[in-house]
């Protein structure tokens, strides 16, 4: 089942079905435990509906926040340990890796975030910056994952890569942040062998293609927002990045008008053209 958050209003998805939500808003919905529960009873007895397709997606957060975690993914530490190194902050990733406690970040909130087929940006004060396709959490305020989306954490790595105190500034800016194209919504856990797939299209080419499994992601999702609910709450509910796994090489810098199109199924793909 999955749910979406449209121009036409938000829909449920079911068996190739498209049914509307007439009567609750999008905090109401993520405010739920047993959000699988709570739409099986909303669409029962009702007839699907028209429109979803003609719509446009839109991204499928209300008033929730973006967290984000780092240095999951053995890639992303060798990455920020190399871009760092020169201000003397590349020990710093090593030893998050490994720590116990994560590295957790605030990300977005609504108004920064787009939907799929929305424009991510580059800051105009950064010369090297990468997308970072994320499977991204999508929690209840009582701390419990009812579903799954997919995230961008568009990132200035020259920026972070400078000194790490910047990382606000290369990670927090509007457009910097995508979700969708909706949320999977589920309680079960992913199975390990999902794939998140990254291609970065410029000029009708393929500029840069990666993937990784979940078997790569070193922190346990539960854990994750384990750490993020402590001493804090989120009343709405929030959203959880889980770090990039799929890092392009050094030489590689995002343009304007590249496409960024990110892939795991069964959550589906997210694409964003870069403004
Ligand atoms: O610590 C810097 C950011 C890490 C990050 O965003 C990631 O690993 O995905
Ligand atoms: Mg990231």
């Amino acid at each position: 089942m999955k749910l979406f958050c449209t121009t036409a209003g938000r829909f449920v998805e079911q068996d190739g079905h498209y049914y509307r939500i007439e009567h609750l808003t999008w905090d109401a919905l993520l405010a739920h435990d047993d959000l699988e529960e709570c739409l099986t009873a909303v669409i029962d007895g009702e007839a699907p509906r028209d429109g979803f397709q003609a719509a446009e997606l839109l991204a499928p957060i209300g008033q929730q926040e973006v967290w984000a975690a780092g240095v999951t993914y053995y890639r992303s530490r060798g990455a920020r340990m190399e871009e760092a190194k020169d201000a003397g902050g590349g020990d710093f990733y090593d030893r998050v890796y490994s720590a116990e406690r994560p590295e957790l970040f605030f990300k977005s909130t609504g108004s920064r975030t787009v939907g799929s087929g929305g424009h991510v940006r580059i800051r105009a004060d950064a010369h090297w910056s990468v997308p970072e396709p994320e499977l991204t959490l999508v929690v209840s305020p009582h701390g419990k994952i009812i579903g799954y989306t997919i995230g961008n954490d568009m990132s200035s790595r020259d920026i972070e890569g400078e000194n790490p105190l910047y990382l606000p500034q290369a990670k927090v800016y509007d457009g910097s942040c995508a979700l969708g194209p909706g949320i999977l919504v589920t309680s079960s856990p992913l199975p390990q062998s999902t794939e998140i797939l990254l291609e970065i299209v410029r000029k009708d080419r393929i500029e840069f293609a990666g993937s990784v499994a979940l078997t790569e992601l070193k922190r346990d999702p539960k854990v994750l927002v384990e750490y993020l609910f402590r001493d804090n709450s989120f009343p709405n509910g929030c959203f959880l990045m889980t770090g990039t796994g799929i890092v392009p090489p050094s030489s590689f810098t995002l343009a304007s008008g590249d496409t960024v199109r990110i892939t795991i199924e069964p959550i589906g793909t997210l694409e964003n053209e870069v403004a």
